[in-house]
């Protein structure tokens, strides 16, 4: 017999829709230490939302062999300072096991690390990123409207939220007219 999928894609809100869909919010709170410029983020309201994760609930614990999980980001725009909005970023905690992005909707960068080396993907809608087993990865939103991006991830993974300057050594900021800049951590 025939049977419908409980969760569906609508590709004009760039949402997940249906029932069992689980979802994750960050907001300003939770990102301290993540921003170069304290005094900027001091003066954020601490409740605003900057990124959302929604992920189809397929009833796998995280830590389970052999399976995947499907979800988007949707990172606000803006600057703090004038250091774009991210996502905290990780390792996987079972290393060696990779992930791809695909842009759904927004500009933004696709940060990878690993061994001290910074990879940077422009993510556009349509552009697709295989992300290694070992990279340290964020996304960042360069761009004026939401950027939101589709991930397929190993069931396995986990997520290792290590103290971010040991994760990024380099970061990216808004210039005097407006395009994006890497800097080095100091
Ligand atoms: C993504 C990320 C998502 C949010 O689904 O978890 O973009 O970023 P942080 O987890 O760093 O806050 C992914 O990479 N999963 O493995
Ligand atoms: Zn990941």
């Amino acid at each position: 017999m025939f049977k419908q999928s409980n969760v569906t894609y609508n590709g004009e809100t760039f949402k997940l829709e249906g029932s069992g869909i689980q979802k994750k919010e960050t907001r300003a709170k939770d990102l301290a230490g993540y921003f170069s410029d304290s005094t900027a983020y001091q003066a954020l309201d601490p409740e605003t939302v900057m990124y959302q994760v929604e992920f189809q609930d397929n009833g796998l614990a995280e830590g389970t062999a052999g399976g995947l999980y499907f979800g988007i980001t949707h990172l606000y725009p803006g600057v703090v300072g004038e250091e774009y909005y991210l996502t905290k970023g990780h390792f996987h905690a079972k290393r060696n096991t990779g992930e791809y992005y695909f842009g759904l909707q927004g500009q933004g960068l696709l940060m990878m690390t690993e061994n001290g080396e910074t990879i940077l993907e422009k993510v556009v809608p349509g552009s697709v990123h295989y992300i290694p087993g070992n990279a340290a990865h964020r996304l960042i939103n360069t761009g004026a409207e939401m950027l939101s991006v589709s991930a397929c991830w190993q069931t396995e993974s986990g997520h290792d939220y290590a103290p971010p300057e040991e994760m990024f050594p380099q970061r990216v900021f808004r210039d005097e007219v407006g395009k994006p800049i890497i800097k080095n951590n100091s």
